[in-house]
């Protein structure tokens, strides 16, 4: 594996593809892009030893637009995918990138089980409270009260999700929420995610300007957490079961056992890796 010290130290460019995001003009997902490329270039990660992994979505396109090993995969599967290549290759840095359509509806059930596995990985959801790609149905993180949608002209009358709530919950190990319009702010959580052991799930306000233009409006809402982050899991639930969902920082990080493969495990998949071989 490639050193830090043998390395010359990457720029955030270097980790892009030469493929120009089809993202609509003003969408979120640009900087969270850039954040994503920050944190990798800010750890000065070898891109050989990198990988990122998404369902469908827009935000989903992410893995396109970088220049390190990559899967867009199948909707709502970007987490079961994620797993599977951190435990068969723990020595990789793993990404997994979505909407929260992708992970939260479709992929519902995968965000619970990853949280509660604790693989060392990092998930980055761009939240837009919408189904950006399918032209803007209501998702599990959309308002009752959204009635701008022609499925649900009354809205959906359903209580939103609340992922953090549930990440904690079900075992996640680090819990942040970042806004695209400060990208810098958000590659720093991402780093601060890459290294914390375990599950760690980053959620960035990524406005879909489209389908959700008032989204632009986030920008004079959101507001770093006005509490220090702990590692207190009981208080962490107090403070995410009563956040309005615009306090930016670490919310929480844990000390919860990580799931590592047991020997006998890692020598089946090192079997399968000579199957491959012959
Ligand atoms: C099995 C399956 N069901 C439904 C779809 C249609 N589909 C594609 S993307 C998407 C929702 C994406 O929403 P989100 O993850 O929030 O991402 P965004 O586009 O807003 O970034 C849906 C329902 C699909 N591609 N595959
Ligand atoms: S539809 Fe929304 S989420 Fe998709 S690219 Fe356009 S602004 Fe971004």
């Amino acid at each position: 594996m490639t050193t830090e010290a043998a390395t010359p130290k990457r720029t955030a460019k270097e980790y892009k593809s030469d493929y120009k995001p089809v993202w609509c003009p003003g969408c979120g997902d640009f900087s969270v892009l850039s954040a994503v490329t920050k944190a990798m270039a800010e750890m000065n990660l070898p891109r050989e030893d990198c990988a990122v992994i998404s369902g469908i979505g827009c935000s989903s396109r992410i893995p396109a637009y970088t220049s390190v090993y990559g899967f867009h995969g199948i909707h709502g599967r970007a987490l079961a995918l994620a797993t599977g290549l951190k435990v068969s290759r723990p020595d990789l840095t793993v990404i997994a990138t979505g909407g929260d359509g992708d992970g939260f509806s479709i992929g519902g059930n995968h965000f619970i089980h990853a949280c509660r596995r604790n693989v060392d990985m990092t998930y980055v959801v761009m939240d837009n409270e919408v189904y950006g790609m399918t032209k803007g149905q209501a998702s599990p993180t959309t308002a009752p009260d959204w009635d701008k949608s022609k499925l649900t002209p009354q809205g959906t009358g359903v209580n939103p999700f609340n992922p953090m709530a549930v990440a904690l919950a079900s075992g996640a190990n680090f819990i942040a929420r970042g806004f695209s319009g400060d990208p810098n702010g958000a590659a720093k959580l991402i780093v601060e995610g890459i290294k914390h052991p375990g599950f760690s799930l980053i959620q960035i306000l990524s406005p879909c300007v489209t389908f959700r233009p008032e989204q632009r409006d986030w920008k004079g809402v959101v507001r770093p957490a006005p509490v220090e982050a702990t590692d207190d899991s009981a208080r962490a639930a107090r403070r995410l079961m009563t956040d309005d969902g615009f306090n930016t920082g670490v919310l929480y990080y844990g000390h919860r056992k990580v799931y590592e493969p047991k020997l006998e495990e890692k020598a089946a998949l090192a079997d399968i890796e000579q199957g491959f071989a012959i």
